[in-house]
């Protein structure tokens, strides 16, 4: 049995609602059990250039924890089929989506294949990722980057608004 984390992300089509469908469709995967999962986080958009921001509306974000007798690479085809699912469509790198399925961590596994890459290559730099991994696994040790409470600067959690909901 192997510990995943997988982020999710979705600035289209009521993405509060495409998040909370999300939790409850990786809980449904076969072999997979929902562990944890955050509180839903409102985000700035991130990797945009500066001209192009402004019409890009902000993210939902969340971070599930599972526990999955799969390998990694069959619960990666598993949670981009949940993406599949919502609705998600691809016309352009980044564009606005209905839902984003990214598997962050799968146990201490460091990875780095077409298509995975384990740890995901970004996730010690996004607030929107660090801020709800952090809500529920406040202990964790990432494989290359270290203890996730060092990486979580102010500059970092800019943006990054937890919602009561
Ligand atoms: N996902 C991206 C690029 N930028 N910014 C925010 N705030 N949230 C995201 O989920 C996100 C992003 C690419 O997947
Ligand atoms: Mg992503
Ligand atoms: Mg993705």
């Amino acid at each position: 049995m192997a510990q995943a984390f997988i982020a999710l992300g979705s600035n289209l089509a009521t993405p509060i609602q495409q998040i909370k469908n999300a939790f409850i469709a990786l809980d449904a995967i076969p072999q997979t059990t929902l562990v944890k999962q955050s509180s839903l986080y409102q985000t700035a958009p991130i990797g945009y250039d500066a001209h192009s921001v402004e019409s890009i509306p902000d993210f939902i974000n969340a971070v599930a924890e599972v526990n999955t007798t799969l390998s990694p690479s069959a619960l990666l085809s598993a949670i981009l089929e949940v993406e599949n699912k919502a609705g998600r469509e691809r016309p352009y790198r980044n564009a606005p989506r209905v839902l984003d399925c990214d598997l962050l961590l799968y146990g201490d596994e460091v990875l780095e294949t077409e298509p995975l890459t384990l740890p995901h290559p970004r996730m010690h730099e996004r607030g929107f990722v660090l801020l709800p991994l952090f809500e529920i696994s406040p202990q964790l040790i990432l494989p290359k980057h270290g203890k996730i409470a060092a990486l979580i600067t102010p500059e970092i959690a800019s943006g990054v608004k937890k919602l009561s909901i």
